[in-house]
Order: structure tokens, then C-alpha cells, then sequence
């Protein structure tokens, strides 16, 4: 089979680091799977019209506005991309659904428990599909562990540790960006990257977070106002004009799953040296599974009844057979970050056309704002820590 000519035609909203790798997803997804629908990038939608021209002149988009309404509105737009900023998801996902759009919405799904419930909502009653952009979900060894837990070779889940460590904002002065802003983004290192945790442990342990006892920190209280973008942050203006974080730097919580299991979450933007260590580790009675992204290509597998050999295995996922591996390179050649944002267009463009269910659904992404709230819920009320130096 070889992709259809069918095209499936992509209005894409938000021209940051995001919206750069939908974009690059979309474009490599039918040259490298076979897809029942073709993805066509047709319009670019950024704020700042001169800045969208230049985006959408070097990514090669054919039309760009200034306007969202405008590409709910048009009858020529199959798709909603969503890569901006949490505090206008609802928004756009509500008129897109209701017009009758494919959704595809970045994490976290939004900034509150209200605004996701009413996402779900929109989204059972809607014609198109919608899709949660947790990208994790889409490498090759995280599929590949979820497979082998599914499959019993774990056995009984007791233990879920999972960490989300980035050093990006560990200099005091490294610049003030939307990420710090809780009337944009929500929430800081908690929803920007332990969202990524939360969901990817309870879809690899196929249990839900029931309860959460959390400690949060912001370490860093005011950053300079930005000058030039670069990497994630970019380079301040003036160090002395500052504008205040409303968000937290680090998180760390202890959860009670439903099916049993007892988890350990920390996610951070200041550990030094930690670049975009997405670590979770998954012990159960007949074995354990451990994944580093910044290993990606690797997992961790330990079978705890092998006689001989005993220890962690470390498997490079990168044979034909693993998810996703075989559409690209010779076995030990090895993918990196940016492969997963395809496996997401693939996955979403194949969901599109009824092949392969909806993952993560906006229901799921839901559950995830859910524990998001229960974290900082718990981490306000500090009765709920107790402090070490009270007990007699
Ligand atoms: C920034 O912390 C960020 O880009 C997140 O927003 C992404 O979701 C994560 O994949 C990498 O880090």
C-alpha cells in the first residue's frame, strides 16, 4: 500500500517550537508510512502577522493568517492543529469541534479541570476526531514497553518512578517566556513536562491516578524580559527588568494508582546538567521495565525469571518488529525526537480514516489535568505534608 492522494488539509495555529515540528511531522509522515489520507500544511496561523509570513514563507505553508476563526470557518480545512500556549486550547478545540474539524491539541490539554471537562464534552458530540499531542506515547521503546507490560511480562505493577528533569531555566537569569506565565501556560515544569509523566505512567501501567500528595517550589521568583529566541528559553534583554514567575520551577508528588501501584513523580527545570531526561522506571513481581529519553532508542527490560543473567537488559529498539522502527532506518541506526511528532501525524491521520483507535483521547488528556490540579491542590494545603520536625 503506498498513501492515498486523498488529501486531509492541515490549518496549524502557533509558529514557536511546536508549531515547527507539526509542521516537519505532517511533511514527513506519508514519505516515510503509508497512510490512508495524505496530510496537505495549507494554512499557518500565528499572532504576530510578520513573524507568521517569515515562519510560514521558510516552512513552506501556502497561506498564513493572523485570524483562528478563519481557518474554523473555512469548508476547505479537514484539520485543527493546536500548538499554542494552554490558555486559548479550549477556545479554538470548542469552535473547531463544533465546525466539525479533526482536533489535534498540544499538552497539557488546558489550564483547568473546567475547561478540559468542557473539551470532552465538545469532543463525544463532535463529528471529527480529537487527539491529545502527548508525544511520548510515539517512541518506539515506550510502545515497545507498553506492548511487554500488556503482554504480563512485568506482571503485577507495585511500582511506578518516573522523574522529568530539564535544566533550562537553572540560571536566574535566563529570560521570562510564556512558560512562566500561569495565566498562559497553567502551570510550569508541573504541566509542561510531569504532564508528560503522568500520562505516559498510566498508559503504561494501564492504572489511573487516584491520589497525590505533592510539594511544590519556584525557586527563581522574577526573570528578565526576553530578548532573542534561542533553544527553548533565548537571551535576555536587560537582566534588571524583570517580570514576575507565577509558575512553579519544580514539583515533586507520591500517587496512589487505582489497580494498586505506588508512584513517585518529580519534575523539574533546574536540574543541572539534566538536559530532557523523560526517566520512568515500572516494577512489578515478574519484571520491570526502565526508559531514559535521553537514551531513546534504548529500554531497560529485566525478567525476574531468568536464572542466568540476571540484571536489567538494556534492548535497542530499533528492529523492523519494534513500533514504528521498521517504516525507517537500518536496525541500530536509531531515531530521535523529532520522530515522534510523526508517529503522532501517522497515528492521528490513521485514526482519522477509523484504522487505529484515538490515543490519547481528550477523555484521557483530561484525567491527566485532573491529577494536575490534585498536585497543586495538595501542594497548597501544607497540612497534607507532614512536618518531620511535629512528630514526637
Ligand atoms: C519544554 O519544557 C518542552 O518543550 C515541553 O513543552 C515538551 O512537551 C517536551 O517534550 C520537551 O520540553
Amino acid at each position: 500500500m503506498t498513501t492515498t492522494t486523498s488529501p486531509l488539509r492541515i490549518a496549524l495555529i502557533g509558529t514557536g517550537f511546536m508549531g515547527r515540528m507539526h509542521t516537519q511531522a505532517w511533511r514527513t509522515a506519508p514519505r516515510f508510512f503509508d497512510l490512508p489520507y495524505r496530510p496537505v500544511p495549507a494554512l499557518l496561523i500565528g499572532r504576530r502577522p510578520e513573524a507568521t509570513a517569515e515562519v510560514a514563507a521558510r516552512l513552506e505553508w501556502p497561506e498564513h493568517s493572523a485570524d483562528w476563526r478563519e481557518a474554523v470557518e473555512r469548508d476547505d480545512i479537514d484539520v485543527i492543529d493546536i500548538c499554542t500556549p494552554g490558555d486559548t486550547h479550549a477556545e479554538i478545540a470548542l469552535a473547531a469541534l463544533a465546525a466539525g474539524k479533526h482536533v489535534l491539541c498540544e499538552k497539557p490539554l488546558a489550564n483547568t479541570v473546567a475547561e478540559a471537562d468542557a473539551m470532552v464534552d465538545a469532543a463525544t458530540r463532535a463529528a471529527g476526531i480529537a487527539m491529545c499531542g502527548f508525544s511520548y506515547r510515539r517512541t518506539p521503546a515506550l510502545a515497545l514497553a507498553r506492548e511487554l507490560i500488556a503482554d504480563g511480562r512485568v506482571g503485577e505493577i507495585r511500582h511506578v518512578r518516573a522523574q522529568y528533569l530539564q535544566d533550562w531555566l537553572s540560571d536566574p537569569d535566563a529570560p521570562h517566556t510564556w512558560r512562566m506565565d500561569r495565566d498562559r501556560a497553567g502551570s510550569g515544569a508541573l504541566g509542561d513536562i510531569g504532564a508528560h509523566s503522568i500520562d505516559t505512567a498510566q498508559w503504561l501501567a494501564g492504572q489511573n491516578i487516584e491520589a497525590v500528595s505533592a510539594a511544590m517550589r519556584t525557586f527563581v521568583t522574577s526573570r528578565p524580559r526576553r530578548g532573542a529566541v534561542e533553544g527553548l528559553g533565548g537571551v535576555a534583554a536587560d537582566p534588571t527588568d524583570r517580570l514576575p514567575v507565577t509558575v512553579d520551577d519544580a514539583a515533586a508528588f507520591t500517587a496512589r494508582f487505582d489497580g494498586g501501584a505506588l508512584g513517585v513523580f518529580e519534575a523539574t527545570r533546574m536540574a543541572t546538567g539534566r538536559r530532557n531526561a523523560n526517566r520512568i522506571e515500572i516494577s512489578g513481581d515478574r519484571g520491570a521495565i526502565a526508559f531514559d529519553f535521553e537514551r531513546m532508542n534504548e529500554l531497560e527490560v529485566y525478567d525476574a525469571a531468568a536464572d542466568v543473567a540476571q540484571g536489567f537488559r538494556r534492548v535497542q529498539v530499533t528492529e523492523a518488529r519494534h513500533p514504528y522502527a521498521g517504516a525507517w532506518w537500518p536496525a541500530g541506526h536509531g531515531l530521535g525526537y523529532e520522530h515522534l511528532f510523526t508517529h503522532q501525524a501517522v497515528d492521528f491521520v490513521r485514526a482519522v480514516a477509523g484504522e487505529v483507535p484515538v490515543s490519547p483521547t481528550f477523555a484521557d488528556a483530561a484525567q491527566v489535568q485532573r491529577v494536575l490540579a490534585a498536585v497543586e491542590q495538595s501542594a497548597e494545603h501544607d497540612s497534607i505534608l507532614t512536618p518531620v520536625a511535629t512528630v514526637a
